[in-house]
């Protein structure tokens, strides 16, 4: 049995399929997939059919296109010029679809290992961070119908107050729908962060592209001395590396397929790399 983690598809069923064939992935594997499996791409809706039907043997983090589907179908919003996927807003099961997407991670680990969709913050303990993924995923995966305490945020104000880049940087002190905003963008949308953790929404090029006063996320450094990060991260949403991070500690999964490059498979017990072109 192996276990692979595969970067952001976006609707690319032909080169997941292709690459599941690659791996010769069978029923005792196990799939980890970093987000964004929809959106670009021309086939989001039967991906994540496909996907779904595939769901015991998947684990699956939230990216930011994802959460921008549940947006559009319970929190009020409307899809962009950009999006790609009308014919899952359209489909008969695209409620099945939703309710399933909303309770999955925003953050998983196991076995030395955490996957994410755009990273962690340095200055956050793995401990740490898992719990303020929780809370973000106690919302967001909410069961139906239940009632809340005065001041808590269900599910549908949560998709229709998420889009926003403030607070700019963490703060404990953060509650309500800020707080949750917050951890959902480091988790999903962040590429560089200043010495604060302040995030840069504007820049999306390679780590050569730093702003000035920014780094990579993962070149910041810990809270204290000492405090490196015990496990591994997988993570996808940046492109523009194309798979390189100089640090054996942090993978880097999305190689661009939606953009004409590779979907990328890591296998976690071996470090192998498998890719499929995207033609
Ligand atoms: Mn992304």
């Amino acid at each position: 049995m192996a276990t692979y983690a595969i970067g952001d598809i976006q609707g690319c069923l032909r080169q997941f399929d292709a690459l599941l064939e690659k791996l010769n992935f069978s029923a005792l594997d196990e799939l980890w997939l970093a987000g964004d499996l929809i959106n670009r791409g021309p086939e989001s809706l039967q991906l994540l059919r496909r996907v779904k039907a595939l769901s015991s043997q998947c684990q699956i983090v939230l990216g930011n296109h994802d959460l921008h589907f549940l947006a559009i179908l319970f929190g009020g919003h409307k899809a962009g010029a950009k999006d790609t996927f009308a014919d899952l807003l359209q489909a008969p099961d695209v409620y099945e679809i939703g309710h399933w997407l909303r309770k999955q991670k925003l953050a998983h680990q196991d076995n030395g290992h955490i996957m994410v969709h755009a990273g962690i913050p340095g200055f956050w303990a793995s401990a740490q961070a898992f719990a303020y993924a929780e809370e973000v995923e106690a919302v967001i995966g909410q069961a139906e119908g239940i009632t809340l305490a005065a001041g808590e945020v269900s599910y549908k104000e949560f998709f229709s107050k998420m889009y926003g880049n403030e607070p700019p940087r963490w703060d404990e002190s953060l509650n309500g729908m800020d707080r949750l905003r917050i951890i959902t963008n480091y988790f999903t949308r962040m590429r560089y962060v200043d010495a604060a953790c302040t995030m840069n929404f504007a820049e999306k090029g390679g780590i050569e592209n730093a702003p000035v006063g920014f780094m990579p996320w993962f070149e910041q450094a810990p809270e204290q001395k000492g405090q490196e990060r015990a496990e591994t991260i997988l993570f996808g949403h940046w492109a523009s590396l194309n798979g390189v991070t100089h640090s054996a500690k942090h993978i880097a999964l999305d190689t661009g397929c939606v953009w004409g490059r590779f979907l990328t498979a890591y296998c976690l017990e071996t470090g192998e790399v498998t890719r499929q072109s995207a033609h």
